[in-house]
């Protein structure tokens, strides 16, 4: 706020509605650093919507789908150079770089704080400043939290409305001195210089150097230099993730037990007989997330429905119903929208995504047809023609023969969550839904068995923190190495991942001194390979039959035996009503492998001492007593 008295200067054009003294000198401040021509104070309305498409599509930012193929949707094409979150241009800056931990890259805030101001100082001149409020979670929930961006894209605006609850609203709920969540952007590319030299504007915006930046102490986030994705849409990753996940710790502090933002979707499962179950399932990317959050059960469980309520991110707090007396984790989706992959993406393998996209969307990356629509590998034939991602000609044989693909492997649709067929009653419910059972699954062509319920909840830890996932071909590096990804969080915890897993068990430990209800814990693996590569279980739709068992383990009827890792079920336990799996391909993806599980405590023993600083004991405790089982 140093900049304060500079910023009295400068009109910020705030509208009369806003009154919160701190947030104006805020933007006052910034605007005095960047600054921009003007000062646009976004609505969230669809007219405001409307106007900045169209605007966008003049200055060649968006291109307007075929209204009849594709009604009220838009595309872009981001500059090359800017196709992805940037994780090693991502920093945690803490006071102390042990709260960041070693899986964070940090500097001193006052450094970073020196080169943002330089990097800041003029960054949108000749562009207009958006002033977007927005609300992650239902306006008003008592889980919600206020935040607000103030951004030089005009896209970023557009996105926000979809992914967000974003316009005025958000000022009746901040009033004069609510607490907000600072977000600062921009693409770090001005149209004047110094010395009020024009340039020409380019379609997307952005500048080779980047800086994803967290203040945990101060909850303020600093982009600079990307308008993609999670780099600029700063509630998603940076907010609901980062620094709520500091909030969430923070609080333990406070009320001695806290909260928790997760890399989760959010799903409820209904019986045939109306009895209604709430999962919440982290995985990292490329492992089939939003397919389980709009599972599509099999024909043959009549009567079984899945209904999503968040595809990526959970925040999840406890509460005591007073008419109950029972103490049980609720959780929310923060956002009201999706910003899903779409390569891949399909009627048959995720048909209410599909059903989600006929209109009202975003692209970004996706290929031109030559009818106005969009296209991308997977979707289903390809066109004869059409533009790639890039503008460029493309065709099948420009494929193979020069091995490029139309849509770019992260190229994305935004659009509002209501638009999903399969959106549940609930999801816009501000006391959220009460959890029964986390899942947590990795992609691993071995050793890790289809479903294991954990024994207790700190070993239900354990196998979250220590889950991993195989590279694909397509990512960089060589195939089938093992990353560990902790709980799916490791680019999203915005501190020391070791305080992180204290802080879970922490939680479990005070609830269950409190006789909360807590819910169960499994792990998937979707993905064990034969001989040949090829993926023994169906999955998709048919991770109904996983879910229905986890079921009925929390009602108390579902059968298994326990094994080294956990409780797992027997051939005969999983109800196979209309498909034919055998049991020689079920023990295949059960089995566990004395030397290869003796291989992967050894894994697991790496990411210890990487986080060996801040590592609750009892989890080394726990990898001894699974070795001990292992050898007996
Ligand atoms: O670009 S996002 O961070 O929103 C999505 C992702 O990379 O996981
Ligand atoms: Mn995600």
């Amino acid at each position: 706020m140093n900049q304060a008295t500079e910023a009295q200067r400068f009109d910020i054009a705030a509208p009369s509605y806003v009154r919160h003294k701190k947030l104006l000198e805020w933007v006052a401040g910034i605007a005095a650093l960047a600054k921009p021509d003007r000062v646009v104070w976004a609505d969230g309305s669809q007219a405001e919507y409307d106007r900045l498409c169209q605007e966008m599509v003049e200055s060649g930012t968006l291109r307007r789908l075929n209204a009849e193929l594709r009604p009220n949707s838009y595309l872009a094409w981001s500059d090359p150079s800017d196709v992805a979150r940037v994780e090693d241009r991502t920093f945690i800056c803490s006071d102390k770089a042990e709260d960041a931990g070693p899986t964070n890259n940090w500097e001193a805030p006052q450094k970073m704080r020196a080169t943002l101001n330089g990097l800041f100082d003029g960054c949108m001149r000749g562009r207009t400043l958006y002033v977007i409020p927005f609300s992650m979670g239902p306006l008003g929930s008592p889980i919600a939290q206020i935040g607000v961006e103030l951004s030089d894209s005009p896209y970023v605006v557009v996105n926000m409305k979809l992914m967000t609850r974003m316009g005025k609203e958000v000022f009746d709920v901040l009033g004069d001195d609510g607490e907000f969540v600072p977000c600062v952007h921009s693409v770090g590319m001005p149209l004047v210089d110094a010395h009020g030299n024009r340039r020409d504007d380019v379609a997307w915006p952005c500048n080779d150097t980047k800086y994803i930046v967290h203040f945990p102490a101060t909850r303020e986030i600093w982009s600079f230099g990307s308008g993609y994705g999670g780099n600029a849409l700063l509630g998603k990753k940076c907010f609901a993730l980062r620094i709520a996940s500091t909030m969430g710790r923070a609080q333990a502090d406070t009320d001695g037990v806290g909260w928790l933002a997760e890399h989760m979707l959010i799903l409820g499962v209904t019986s045939p007989e109306g009895r209604k179950y709430h999962v919440a399932a982290a995985f990292p990317s490329a492992c089939g997330k939003t397919n389980f959050a709009m599972l599509i059960p099999p024909q043959a469980y009549k009567g079984w429905k899945v209904n999503t309520i968040g595809d990526d991110i959970a925040w999840i707090k406890p509460r005591t119903d007073p008419s109950t007396g029972r103490t049980r984790l609720y959780a929310i989706n923060p956002e009201a929208g999706y910003f899903g992959v779409a390569p891949g993406t399909n009627e048959h393998t995720n048909y209410n995504c599909m059903a989600s996209l006929r209109e009202n969307v975003i692209f970004t990356n996706v290929a031109l047809t030559d009818d106005g629509d969009v296209w991308w590998e997977g979707m289903g034939e390809a066109p004869a023609h059409c533009l790639d991602w890039q503008g460029r000609d493309w065709t099948p044989e420009i494929s193979r023969e020069q091995n490029r693909k139309a849509a770019h492997p992260n190229a994305r649709f935004t659009v509002a969550a209501d638009q999903n067929p399969a959106i549940d009653a609930d999801w816009d419910n501000p006391s959220g839904v009460a959890i029964d059972a986390f899942v947590f699954g990795g992609r691993r062509s071995n050793t890790v068995p289809l479903v294991t319920e954990s024994r207790s909840w700190a070993e239900g830890v354990y196998m979250a923190a220590t889950m991993g996932s195989e590279t694909t071909a397509a990512a960089a590096g060589k195939q089938g190495v093992v990353r560990r990804d902790p709980f799916a969080m490791l680019p999203f915890c915005g501190y020391n991942m070791g305080d992180y897993f204290g802080h879970w068990l922490g939680l479990g430990e005070k609830l269950e001194a409190r006789q909360a209800d807590l819910p169960r814990i499994f792990c998937v693996n979707w993905f064990r390979t034969n001989a040949n590569g090829k993926f023994i279980w169906p999955g998709f739709g048919e991770n109904m039959r996983v879910l229905k068992w986890m079921l009925e383990r929390i009602e108390g009827k579902g059968e298994g035996v326990e094994h080294v890792l956990g409780v797992t079920p027997r051939y005969g336990d999983i109800d196979w009503t209309g498909l034919e799996f055998s049991r020689e391909d079920f023990a295949a993806i059960t089995s566990i492998d004395v030397q290869a599980w003796t291989e992967e405590l050894a894994l697991h023993s790496k990411l210890f001492d990487q986080l060996q600083e801040r590592l609750p004991a009892v989890l080394p405790q726990i990898r001894d007593s699974l070795r001990q089982r292992l050898a007996a």
